[in-house]
């Protein structure tokens, strides 16, 4: 019904989203609502896909390039992917069959830090904007759009769009209606001012985003959930590693390096975070503040048990559970959920002023703590580098988190030389895994190796990397860095022609 449609301006562009999807055309540049399965479009990309399909059959030549916050969801990236509709994606994603494509080098994929992205559309580095397709909870008499579970990009797809579409989606709780804080403050250089937020939890702008009611071309109805799928419990290592990780911020507390309620935490989505947030739940911790990208169950558990103050997002990725658990007390989260733009949720002037701890995970660490986040062997992606770079590079503690084995064990985690970086050295603080931590802070490189060996390697190939490295040292040009060039990324072609790294 209309019912969530007050301006009677925006009511009369009601169609469905079957004509909805008929504007927009082959090759045009359509950027989209969602952050890691919230707020995404549920309608219009999938009979844009439908359209796509009957074009292809028909044999006309239809894609576009696609944007998003994050990553989505089946009937968006899924959908899309699947009928070979997407010529370029880009900021991140991680729907299998987008991936499958892009790895088979049918898809271009552009793999940018979320921080980064509004701004460098604005730059003009990219295609104008042909069309948004943006999921709202509500429309205001004036016009005024609510957003629903994220607000990623929007802000600037409704600017630069030429024509928009807006979903409306019954589905989303009305009473997130006051959660969300759209800053409009964020001009381009040499225009910067200091953003005004000085405290996690502090509101620098309005609740609703706004949009020239001129170039709403359509408003579609949906009444469909978001993909909230079901966290596994933690398993044994995920434990382990929370385990290693407080203990170590406990130690840092009691060295006076950290306040007894920590600073604003940044977590990844996934097993290792949700046991980090678990493990926090029951480790006597109060007051906690959360500036991070994304909320998860162990958040809103964190919140609900008084443990966390307040958690700043700019995105949900919950269970159905916890999902319907956040619908039922959205009053008791709106007074402690904020909701902001990515670029000011990930934006490295606030993640170095609050002196957030980042905690992400990562695909494989080298002996000197490069990271790799993002490609399986050096050349296959997994998801993209997301907003671990935001936060990894300009946080108070760069942490990432990892088992110390992939793969049924054939593949270690810690490797002579990463195949692929997406965090240097100078970024990287902090590495656990299931074995234990490694902190590398004031150590030089040969120093981080033998931490590294010594604290996270799983034991199967801890004797092998102490060969690597001792060889090195003996062997190497330089002995600052040293490294064997022509074995350094041996481990990797080893299990690609044998199924193992095992030497
Ligand atoms: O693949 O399921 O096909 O076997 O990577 O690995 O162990 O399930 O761990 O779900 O926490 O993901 C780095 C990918 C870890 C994630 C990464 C394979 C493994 C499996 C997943 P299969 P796990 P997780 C904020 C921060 C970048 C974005 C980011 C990620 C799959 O954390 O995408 O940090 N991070 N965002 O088998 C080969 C290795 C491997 C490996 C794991 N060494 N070699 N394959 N895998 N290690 C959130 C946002 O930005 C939105």
């Amino acid at each position: 019904s209309v019912e969530r449609i007050l301006d009677p301006r925006l009511r009369e562009r009601v169609v469905s989203a079957e004509q909805a999807a008929t504007l927009i055309q082959p090759g045009e540049t359509v950027a989209m609502s969602g952050f890691t399965g919230s707020g995404y479009p549920k309608a219009v990309p999938q009979y844009l896909a439908r359209r796509i399909e009957q074009a292809h059959e028909r044999g006309e030549e239809f894609r576009i390039n696609l944007l998003t916050g994050a990553s989505t969801a089946p009937e968006l990236d899924g959908a899309l992917a699947k009928v070979d509709g997407i010529a370029m994606r880009m900021p991140f994603q991680s729907d299998p069959d987008a991936r499958k494509r892009i790895n088979a080098g049918k898809l271009d994929y552009l793999d940018i830090h979320l921080s980064h992205v509004a701004q460098h559309v604005w730059f003009g580095f990219y295609n104008e904007i042909d069309t948004a397709v943006i999921e709202v909870s509500a429309i205001h008499a004036d016009g005024a759009l609510v957003p629903s579970t994220s607000v990623g990009n929007n802000k600037t797809w409704l600017d630069l769009a030429k024509k928009v579409i807006i979903e409306v989606n019954q589905w989303q709780p009305l009473g997130i209606d006051g959660m969300h804080d759209v800053y409009y403050g964020t001009a381009l250089p040499p225009h910067r001012k200091p953003i005004p937020l000085v405290r996690g939890d502090d509101r620098i702008g309005q609740t609703t985003l706004r949009c020239d009611p001129d170039k709403i071309a359509a408003v579609v109805l949906t009444d469909a959930p978001d993909r909230n799928s079901p966290f596994n419990p933690p398993d044994a290592d995920s434990q382990r590693i929370a385990g290693h990780l407080i203990e170590f911020l406990k130690h840092e507390v009691a060295r006076g390096r950290l306040p007894a309620n920590l600073l604003p935490l940044q977590s990844g989505v996934g097993n290792i975070p949700n046991a980090v947030l678990a493990g926090l739940a029951s480790s006597g911790f109060r007051d906690l503040e959360a500036f991070t990208e994304v909320i998860q169950d162990g958040m809103l558990d964190l919140l609900r048990s008084g443990v966390l103050r307040y958690a700043s997002c700019t995105g949900f990725a919950l269970s159905p559970a916890a999902s319907e658990e956040f619908m039922r007390d959205i009053d008791f989260y709106r007074q402690r959920i904020i909701m902001r733009s990515q670029e000011v949720s990930n934006h490295p002037e606030l993640v170095r002023r609050l002196g957030c701890i980042g905690m992400n995970g990562m695909i494989e660490a080298d002996i000197y703590g490069n990271i790799n986040s993002t490609h399986v062997m050096g050349s296959s992606i997994m998801n993209g580098i997301g907003g671990s770079g935001d936060f990894a590079r300009n946080g108070f503690l760069s942490i990432f988190l990892s088992p110390s084995t992939a793969k049924n064990g054939t593949i270690s985690s810690i490797v002579p030389m990463v195949s692929h970086v997406d965090h240097t050295e100078h970024d990287v603080a902090v590495v656990v895994t299931e074995q234990g931590l490694a902190d590398l802070r004031g150590l030089p490189p040969r120093a981080r190796a033998r931490t590294l060996i010594d604290n996270c390697v799983h034991p199967d190939f801890r004797d092998q990397l102490s060969d690597y490295f001792e060889r090195a040292c003996r062997d190497s040009y330089g002995k600052h860095t040293p490294h064997l060039l022509p074995e350094a990324l041996s481990w990797h072609q080893r299990w690609l022609d044998t199924g193992t790294m095992k030497a």
